[in-house]
């Protein structure tokens, strides 16, 4: 089969509007950044440490709190609405990009230094050896979700973790 760029125009999809156009387009937020976080004190404050060392058979094995993955089980309760801080560790000897679900992280201090400029982030690296401290405003939804190493053999061989607000 030819490429499809070389059979020219193609269409994908074709829409049918029907109806009255609207009388004035929907608002838009004036701003697209959430509230800076650090002129806040947490409501709470946690630590979570990245882990990996061998397994008792073959392989590795990764771990947040020495912990390997549990659906069943849960990690985090936050209370609806709390400011937390979590400082997250990183006892091994790689880095680990560490992805929470649902509600956006502020940065506040990386490598040791802080955080300048206001920074959030959907996945943040926690270096090998260190540590990386965020803010979260767990604003908007409750309800059972998760927290990982976005490297997938990492999260599939353990590193995640459940966090449950209500
Ligand atoms: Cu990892």
């Amino acid at each position: 089969m030819e490429p499809i760029s070389r059979r020219g125009p193609v269409t994908l999809a074709t829409l049918t509007v029907a109806g009255r156009a609207a009388a004035a387009p929907p608002d838009v937020p004036d701003r697209t950044n959430p509230a800076d976080l650090r002129g806040r004190e947490p409501s709470r404050r946690r630590e979570l440490t990245l882990g990996a060392g061998m397994s008792a058979g073959m392989g590795m094995r990764f771990t947040i709190d020495g912990k390997e993955f549990d659906h069943r089980r849960t990690d985090q309760a936050v209370r609806a609405g709390a400011m937390e801080e979590w400082t997250i560790r990183n006892t091994a000897p790689m880095d680990h990009p560490f992805h929470l679900h649902v509600w956006p992280m502020q940065v506040v201090e990386q490598d040791g230094a802080p955080v300048t400029e206001p920074t959030w982030r959907d996945v943040v690296n926690v270096p090998a050896g260190g540590q990386t401290v965020v803010r979260i405003a767990f604003d908007d939804f409750t309800g059972r979700t998760v927290y990982h190493c976005h490297i997938l053999d990492h999260e599939d061989a353990g590193m995640m973790g459940v966090v449950e607000v209500t």
